[in-house]
């Protein structure tokens, strides 16, 4: 599932505790991403504690609030395309947010937000049976990763 360029965790994570924000619209899709992450931080030896809320609006607050107790945070969230504005404003207001909390805090926040058209290219990214890709499992690698490579310089 891995793309060219894609970060591959090769160290060893066990010293660290990642907080993972998660959003509830579009259940099944979640369910992929929240489980992709855990797996990542598993297979990493972190520790992950879940974090639910309502949808990616609220992902930035969480992750603004809780960045300070953790290593890293990982973002998770799906946006589908409605036939309003609405979609535009909420990922601009995710994406944007979770940039300002890593770059405010200081801690890498991984960005498994879908922004998505439709569905079925939800389904397509969510690390389930039939996916092609596994973005909240390469989200939690992400910040794992840069969390290591950051480790000599710390705050
Ligand atoms: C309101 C809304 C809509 C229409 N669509 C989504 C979505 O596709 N994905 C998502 O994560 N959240 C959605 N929300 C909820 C907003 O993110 C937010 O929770 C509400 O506007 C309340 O602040």
């Amino acid at each position: 599932m891995a793309h060219s360029g894609a970060p591959e965790l090769t160290v060893d994570a066990a010293d660290l505790r990642v907080a993972i924000v998660a959003a509830s619209w579009h259940t099944q899709i979640m369910d992929g991403l929240v489980d992709g992450a855990q797996r990542a931080a598993a297979e990493a030896g972190a520790e992950a504690t879940l974090i639910r809320v309502p949808g990616s609006f609220e992902l930035p607050v969480a992750a603004a609030r809780l960045a300070p107790h953790f290593d890293a945070v990982v973002a998770l969230g799906v946006v589908i395309r409605g036939g309003t504005p609405h979609f535009d404003y909420v990922c601009q207001a995710a994406t944007d947010g979770l940039n300002r909390v890593a770059i405010d805090s200081g801690k890498p926040v991984g960005f498994g937000v879908l922004t998505c058209d439709t569905e079925q290219q939800g389904l397509d990214r969510a690390g389930l049976e039939g996916s092609v890709e596994d973005k909240g499992h390469e989200a939690m690698t992400a910040a794992l990763v840069t969390v290591q490579a950051l480790a000599p310089y710390p705050q």
